[in-house]
């Protein structure tokens, strides 16, 4: 059986070139809710009812776990889903616990990078309370690259460093040690960050951290594919319109 992996649109493509790295003999399905994005901007209930009829969708294909490769989807619907399904349901967070971790034990300056819904739900707000004793965390709302990236603008870099100047400029860069990409669309704009940012501040995201969580699950389930050869990559959108599946395509890499 493959592992379902879905998001509300293509950030989850991210998770997926991950978790094909990390369990290279996995079959993989992929669904890209397009028709539905953004998540991030949407009530918590609409975000419960599309991931339901999501996970419905790649229960009946009959995968033998579930990546929720967003951070919007997992704050507003992972503790829902895994009442209702067998099979195992892992989430995403912000990597805020990684970029502490950077510090050595020394106070970190943290800015946190999501989407508003995110960073207003309670899984976050307790994720924030384990850290800000003695880190310092700022929240930011970035909703924007999310559409940049659904609307196929990713190239145009002059649109993407206004858009890092708009949210960005009011930050003291040169004293944050870290930024986390705390939703899985802004990890392409990597790249980006790096190059606007001071050289000291470390970009984090959970990519890794999530596919190594899938393969601990799947072996303590000895669920691990046993095959040699390479697993195959399926990508489905919920969108009629053909330029989804094009740039899916183009984020994938096999
Ligand atoms: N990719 C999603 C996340 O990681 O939060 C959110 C995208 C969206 O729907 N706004």
């Amino acid at each position: 059986a493959a592992i379902g992996v879905f998001d509300s649109g293509l950030g989850g493509i991210s998770v997926v070139n991950q978790i094909h790295k990390e369990l290279p003999h996995e079959d993989i399905l992929f669904f890209g809710d397009s028709a539905h994005a953004p998540y991030g901007t949407r009530s918590t209930t609409d975000v419960q009812r599309l991931s339901f009829a999501v996970a419905n969708h790649l229960v009946e294909r009959g995968v033998k776990a579930i990546v929720i490769a967003c951070n919007t989807a997992t704050s507003a619907a992972a503790s829902a889903l895994r009442q209702r399904y067998n099979v195992p349901i892992i989430g995403m967070e912000p990597a805020l616990k990684l970029a502490c971790d950077l510090g050595d034990g020394k106070p970190q300056h943290v800015l946190v990078t999501a989407t508003p819904l995110t960073l207003r739900e309670k899984k976050f707000a307790a994720l924030m309370k384990r850290f800000e004793s003695i880190h310092t965390i700022e929240k930011l709302p970035t909703p924007r690259l999310v559409e940049i990236v659904e609307n196929g603008q990713l190239h145009d870099s002059a649109l993407v460093y206004e858009t890092l100047h708009e949210y960005l400029d009011d930050f003291d860069l040169s004293s944050i040690n870290s930024i986390v990409l705390g939703c899985t669309h802004f990890t392409y704009y990597r790249e980006y960050f790096k190059a606007f940012v001071p050289s000291h501040v470390a970009i984090v995201d959970g990519n890794d951290g999530t596919a190594r969580h899938l393969h601990e699950i799947l072996r303590n389930r000895d669920a691990l594919s046993q095959r040699t050869r390479l697993g195959t990559i399926a990508l489905e959108n919920s969108s009629p319109d053909s330029r989804l599946m094009a740039l899916s395509e183009e984020f994938v890499e096999r």
